[in-house]
């Protein structure tokens, strides 16, 4: 495996997450390029990086997603690398090839890798084969013939989900409740997995009914080494966006993490994954069904980086220049507790979009409180983008504080000008259900109906 120095890192992304990857960048001495959409001139870290390069106008498909733009900039200012972020590229196989195909190390897994997650038809029979645990289901997809499908639905046992293959965080997927039902929800979901994905695959699993969400984040460097970072529950979501995110996951024991644990960090291991990676699961009656894998760095990684003390970004750097990981699992440690709430511009209430300036800004701090954050005041939200403009986490020694943490943050948090939804928030940690621990994903959207 060869070694290279990484020395100029393009920051592919925007917002809080592209302040979080420069902030890695500087402390590790490597320089960095921002590029940004016309809209975005005034972000944190374009005022803070070495190099800026306006790629486009305001639409994400003209800027953060045009490929040949972003690698343009990493020609003209001679950069090494490409930190792709999440959302936007970050899980785009062709990026990643064209990428490295230019010559730049992309940061992240290899695109083949990419590729093969992204079809999740391949990325269950992947992991089943690496003896991850998967939903009960087809094992693969689903054909044209009735009569099978009828079968394979009863030996599975109603109620079932059909999902697109091309799909993935909530997009392509249909419950099914009898047989009467079973030909036309193919059908639709087929018809839809075409249009939205250019793909009509399908496949089916048991419909799991009131499973908790629970993640598992590894590191795998280029030399076959990799280890996990314990787990997240992210169960506190609507509309398939998560709202609150933690580590360690309420209730779990430590038997069942390493096992799990141990099962994600081989499977990196046999598929030669390379980076830092999420294994989605479902958690159901103390037992883990795989359902997806995330290539990329994900939104919530604080959580893992307070409970571990380990960098993730920083890692992500290393892995990428051809580094051997330095610690090995027996050097992981989980320690505390730590909650991150999501702080979007959006109206509490009906949760429509509230970008616009921010005419008084405040963070909360001490002991634990950590704010990821690219606002300050005066800086105006655009429109064009996703409504998250950064993330409260809470970090202590057991649950219950780290709560009473974030319940006094966000009591201290000031953010004027915009509608966000911090009040949702103010009432949820404050919430009897999430109290508790261990909600399942239904909760929150069960909670706000009533
Ligand atoms: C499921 C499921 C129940 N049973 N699969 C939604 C997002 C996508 N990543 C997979 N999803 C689900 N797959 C089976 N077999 C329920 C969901 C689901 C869900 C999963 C995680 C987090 C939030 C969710 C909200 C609704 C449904």
């Amino acid at each position: 495996m060869t070694m290279t120095m990484i020395t100029k890192v393009v920051i592919a992304n925007r917002g809080e997450i592209a302040l979080r990857i420069l902030r890695a960048c500087r402390e590790m001495g490597i320089k960095t390029v921002a590029v940004h959409s016309t809209a975005d001139r005034d972000l944190k870290h374009v005022r803070l990086a070495d190099e800026t390069v306006c790629i486009g106008p305001p639409p994400s498909k003209e800027s953060y997603l045009n490929i040949p733009a972003v690698i343009s900039a990493a020609e003209v200012t001679d950069a090494v690398a490409i930190h792709p972020g999440y959302g936007f590229l970050s899980e785009n196989a062709d990026f990643a090839e064209q990428v490295e195909k230019s010559g730049f190390i992309f940061i992240g897994p290899r695109a083949d890798t990419i590729r093969l997650m992204g079809d999740k038809v391949s990325a269950i029979q992947s992991m089943k084969a690496a003896g991850v645990p998967c939903v009960p289901g087809s094992d693969g997809p689903l054909g044209d013939e009735i009569e099978e499908n009828i079968r394979l639905a009863k030996g599975i046992g109603y109620p079932v989900i059909i999902k697109a293959a091309g799909g993935g965080g909530g997009r392509g997927m249909r419950v099914v409740h009898s047989e009467a039902a079973l030909g036309n929800a193919i059908a639709l979901t087929k018809a839809e997995a075409a249009t939205a994905f250019g793909n009509d695959m399908v496949y089916m699993e048991k419909y799991l009914e009131n499973p908790r969400h629970i993640e598992i984040q590894v590191l795998a460097d280029s030399h076959g080494n990799a280890v996990y970072l314990g787990e997240r529950d992210c169960s506190m979501q609507r509309r398939h966006q998560k709202v609150i995110e933690e580590a360690p996951a309420p209730g779990l024991s430590k038997q069942l993490r390493q096992k799990i644990g141990e099962q994600c960090a081989e499977a990196c291991r046999k598929l030669g994954y390379r980076g830092a990676g999420t294994f989605e699961f479902l958690y159901e009656n103390n037992e883990f069904y795989f359902i997806e894998m995330n290539t990329r760095l994900q939104v919530e990684h604080p959580v893992t980086e307070m409970i571990t003390g380990i960098d993730i970004v920083r890692e992500q750097l290393l892995i990428a220049s051809g580094e051997k990981l330095s610690f090995q699992q027996k050097d992981i440690h989980i320690r505390g507790h730590a909650i991150e709430c999501r702080i979007n511009a959006e109206d509490p209430h009906n949760f429509t979009p509230s970008p616009g300036l921010i005419t008084r800004y405040h963070p909360p701090g001490g002991l634990g409180i950590r704010v990821d954050t690219h606002i300050y005041a005066d800086y105006k939200v655009p429109p064009y983008y996703d409504s998250m403009i950064g993330k409260l986490i809470a970090f202590a020694d057991n649950r219950e504080m780290a709560i009473a943490k974030m319940s006094m943050a966000l009591d201290e948090i000031v953010i004027e000008g915009i509608k966000t939804n911090v009040p949702l928030h103010q009432m949820l940690v404050r919430d009897v259900g999430f109290k508790n621990g261990g909600a399942n994903i239904h909760y929150l959207e069960k909670k706000l109906q009533r």
